[in-house]
């Protein structure tokens, strides 16, 4: 008897989830979520797949997902094994000649496979690239205290739209082109995946961190707020520390013409389905 209404109310929850997701299924159909998955989210091979799970279901029920990855603490792995220095000036990395190696070979190499191969693994498809592939993110110094980090100046995002036609889901590492020949600057994750988010005037860009989300004054999360909440925030000393680069890449856009920029957990087991597809969302949304 015990075991029958077990059968019933797990029966009846999974009737109220699917008749919760089957509106946000259709109106996500064929719109564009770009997913920021971060080094610190990336955690166990277990989170991976997981992680690499929901990102092909997006793919399955016509989302066209894009992964733009980060890999700092895979970076500072392999530069300390090399006896390299290295350090950060406001959440970005002072990047050198022999540092921009190691980033380049760590995150377009060994992370960006990685994500591939897991979401192989899963059934989907998958293909790798970074902001040099086909000039997709053209960059500028940012800052000259900073060395070879850039700031994004020009996108070229149709090699992602072909890739979405062919039912192929692109992962991003964020090593970029210059304007010269043969530059290679070292791109903030957050940033690369605003940019392109921005480029292709995504419907979503999910950051996933791992903290849940935007906090008050209280330490409560919001929910929902606006750029100017935002802004106001930030002003008065709330949003500090890491969740500045993150909050400043979602105004940024949102300028764009992003329509939604979520700061999420992915901590959280499946944060980008819960998000996407129930009514109550994981972490804060941004939108105007
Ligand atoms: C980052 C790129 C990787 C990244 C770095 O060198 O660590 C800059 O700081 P997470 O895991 O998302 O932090 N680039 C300029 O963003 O990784």
């Amino acid at each position: 008897m015990k075991k029958q209404l077990a059968d019933m109310n797990a029966s009846i929850t999974t009737a109220r989830t699917l008749s919760e997701a089957l509106p946000y299924l259709q109106r996500y159909a064929g719109a564009v979520v770009v997913v920021k998955f971060g080094g610190n989210a990336m955690g166990d091979e277990a989170a991976m797949a997981e992680f690499a799970r929901d990102i092909v279901l997006m793919r399955q029920v016509g989302v066209n997902p894009v992964v733009v990855h980060g890999g700092g603490p895979m970076i500072n792995d392999l530069l300390k094994r090399l006896g390299i220095e290295s350090r950060f000036v406001r959440g970005k990395r002072v990047t050198d000649k022999a540092t921009v190696e190691v980033v380049e070979m760590v995150l377009t190499g060994l992370v960006n496979k990685r994500i591939v191969q897991a979401i192989m693994d899963e059934g989907g498809r998958a293909v790798g690239l970074s902001g040099k592939d086909d000039d997709m993110m053209v960059c500028v110094a940012d800052d000259p205290e900073l060395g070879f980090v850039g700031r994004p100046v020009e996108m070229n995002v149709q090699v992602l739209r072909d890739l979405f036609g062919a039912g192929i889901i692109p992962v991003v590492a964020p090593v970029a082109t210059g304007m010269g020949p043969n530059e290679t600057f070292n791109v903030n994750g957050d940033t690369a995946a605003g940019a392109i988010a921005g480029a292709l005037k995504a419907d979503r860009l999910l950051l996933l961190t791992d903290v849940s989300g935007v906090k008050n004054a209280a330490g409560e999360v919001m929910t929902q707020l606006t750029p100017q909440e935002v802004r106001d925030l930030t002003d008065s000393g709330v949003i500090a520390g890491g969740m500045i680069p993150k909050t400043e890449t979602a105004l940024l856009a949102l300028e764009q013409g992003v329509r939604a920029v979520v700061i999420l957990d992915g901590r959280i087991a499946n944060a980008c389905l819960l998000e996407l597809f129930t009514d109550h969302g994981a972490g804060s949304l941004i939108r105007s």
